[in-house]
């Protein structure tokens, strides 16, 4: 049966709301969800009045990762192209969310399992519900972590939590997620969405081309030497420093009255 609307898009002024809409698989990954999340995210990167993006799960889990009943992909008996789906589905849906124009917050509602839990990981704020929870569930069916795992894990938590989280492949909480620092924050179950919204408004408010290039720097700094780290910033700093809205940040501030932001 095909699905109704695998994705749902909603609009609280500037912030786009999407949720990943198949409860009764815990939101599992089919193709046509993937394809789906990526037009939606591309419309919103489109949209000049989006200036953040706030995914969430529909029903008692954020994600389960790939449907594994998934027949588009065959990925019961035989042998499965696992390499191919994460090549030509997981990879452009992780990359395309690192290049979003705008913030991109993970309210995470409930459980997020494998490729759910390293999509909601590779977003730039995740916030879940205490009873929530991030599995990395690929080692009990026999694969690594993918959607971006082997790359965010070890620069988020060290190491030794990276492979300890992937190699068991066991719950962990959202309060000690939070904890340990994989994700920026746990609230309690009812105090989710208002959270996350309140968030975004926030960085909806904010001047969005900064926070774009914000995510790209921390990014690319991860791989630089300390000088060349330097060098990229003050790169960075010159394109944005004569860009409007930081103009529009020091004059406000100068002029002590309130900014108004509008690149993107
Ligand atoms: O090609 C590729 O595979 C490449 C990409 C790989 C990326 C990946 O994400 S690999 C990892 C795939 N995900 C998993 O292995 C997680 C599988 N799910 C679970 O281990 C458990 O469901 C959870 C720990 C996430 C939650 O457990 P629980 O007890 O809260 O719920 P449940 O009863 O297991 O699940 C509820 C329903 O969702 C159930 O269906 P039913 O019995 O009510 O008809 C279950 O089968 C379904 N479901 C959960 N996860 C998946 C799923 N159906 C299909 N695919 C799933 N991943």
């Amino acid at each position: 049966m095909p699905d109704v609307a695998s994705i749902l898009v909603a609009a609280h002024g500037p912030v786009r709301v999407l949720t990943l809409n198949r409860p009764a698989s815990l939101n599992s990954f089919n193709a046509e969800m993937n394809r789906r999340l990526r037009v939606a995210l591309g419309d919103a990167a489109a949209d000049a009045a989006v200036r953040a993006v706030v995914i969430t799960g529909a029903g008692r889990g954020f994600c389960a990762g790939q449907d594994l009943n998934d027949p588009e992909l065959g990925m019961v008996g035989g042998a499965p192209d696992v390499g191919g789906v994460v090549e030509t589905l997981y990879k452009p849906l992780a990359l395309q969310v690192r290049a979003m124009p705008v913030p991109v917050i993970a309210a995470v509602n409930g459980v997020a399992a494998g490729a759910g839990a390293n999509f909601a990981l590779g977003c730039d704020l995740v916030i879940a519900a205490r009873s929530a929870s991030f599995i990395q569930a690929f080692s009990k069916i026999g694969l690594v972590p993918d959607c971006g795992g082997t790359w965010l894990l070890p620069r988020l938590v060290g190491r030794a939590r990276a492979i300890g989280l992937a190699m068991t492949g066991d719950k962990l909480p959202a309060e000690e997620a939070q904890r340990i620092g994989l994700i920026w924050q746990c609230v309690d179950d009812a105090a989710l969405m208002d959270t996350a919204l309140a968030l975004a408004a926030k960085l909806a408010a904010m001047p969005t081309k900064a926070l774009a290039e914000t995510r790209a720097a921390i990014d690319e700094a991860m791989g630089l030497e300390f000088a060349d780290a330097l060098s990229m910033e003050a790169r960075r700093q010159d394109r944005l420093g004569r860009a409007h809205d930081a103009q529009e940040g020091i004059a406000a501030f100068v002029e002590k009255r309130a900014p108004k932001f509008t690149d993107r």
